[in-house]
This record gives structure tokens, sequence and C-alpha cells, in this order.
């Protein structure tokens, strides 16, 4: 029989940062609400959560590989809303931000967790923020949960 090793989704004495950008707060406000929804009902404490605000998503993964570097986080969780709309703004913000928050888990070799939408418009957004396609703030908050605890394992 092989060996297999998996994350459990245990939120006790966990550690974490959430960079949340201020552009499109009206739904990235929602995504930190289902992100420190999940964590409390993992049996968090949201004394042990830092929310750091940023003005938008190309100031994500600078600052999460800040935090990462720290040490004093088990991981940072990213959560930002690009929304196309009219302007091909969309396509170097969501590029850099997708490479940027994966290029400060590789440098930290840490969970940084990407929680940002990218959406064509305003009603995919909001579907994704706590209505029909559920919360991606919780679903971020998820694989924090198990990367972290995976990586315990795996030392
Ligand atoms: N930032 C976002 O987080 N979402 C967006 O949809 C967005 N658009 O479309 O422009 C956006 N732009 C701002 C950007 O993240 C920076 O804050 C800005 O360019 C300053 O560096």
């Amino acid at each position: 029989m092989y060996t297999e090793i998996t994350g459990n989704l245990n939120a006790k004495d966990k550690r974490f940062a959430i960079v949340v950008s201020r552009f499109n707060d009206f739904i990235t406000s929602r995504l930190l609400d289902g992100a420190l929804d999940c964590f409390t009902r993992h049996g968090g404490d949201v004394k042990s959560i830092t929310v750091i605000r940023v003005p938008g998503s190309f100031e994500i993964p600078l600052t999460a590989a800040r935090l990462a570097k720290t040490g004093g986080y088990d991981a940072v969780i990213c959560l930002g809303a690009i929304i196309r709309g009219a302007t091909p703004h969309f396509d170097y913000v969501a590029a850099e931000a997708a490479k940027g928050v994966a290029q400060a888990g590789l440098a930290s070799g840490l969970p940084v967790i990407f929680g940002i939408l990218t959406t064509e418009n305003i009603e995919q957004a909001v579907e994704r923020a706590g209505t029909k396609a559920g919360n991606k703030g919780w679903d971020a908050m998820l694989s924090a949960l198990e990367m972290t605890d995976l990586f315990k394992k795996i030392g």
C-alpha cells in the first residue's frame, strides 16, 4: 500500500495574514467575510488573523511577499477582485497579480493563497462573493487550512 499525505482542515493555533485589496471593496469585503467565517467555523480564533489592506490587486504580491518573509504567519491569503469591464488594464493587473502571488509562495516556501477574482463583469464577481457560486474568500481560507496542515506533515 502506498503512503498518502493529505492536509486536514483545522484552524486551531494557525496564524494567517490576509491581504485585501480596497479596489472593488464591495466585492473584496465579502471575500474577507467569507474567509473569516471559514476560519472561525474550523475552530480558529479571529485574534490569530491580521488583515492588511492595499490599494489594488497589483499591490497584493509585493505585500504578500513581505508578510511571508516575516516568519509571523503560517500562510498568507490574498483577496482581490479584478473585473475586466472595458479596459485593457485588466489583463496587466490580472497577469501580474497571478504571477506575483505564485512567486511570493515560491520565494518564501509558505502557502500564499490566490483568492483574487478575475471576472469578465461585475455580475460574475458578485456570484463568487457570497451568492450563487459560493464565496471564493471562504474557498481561499479552506486552501490555506489544508496547505498549512499538509506542510506541517511533509516538513
Ligand atoms: N485593481 C483591482 O484590484 N481590480 C481591478 O479591477 C483593477 N482595475 O480594473 O483597474 C485594479 N486596478 C488598480 C491596480 O490594482 C493598482 O492598484 C493601481 O494600478 C496602482 O498600482
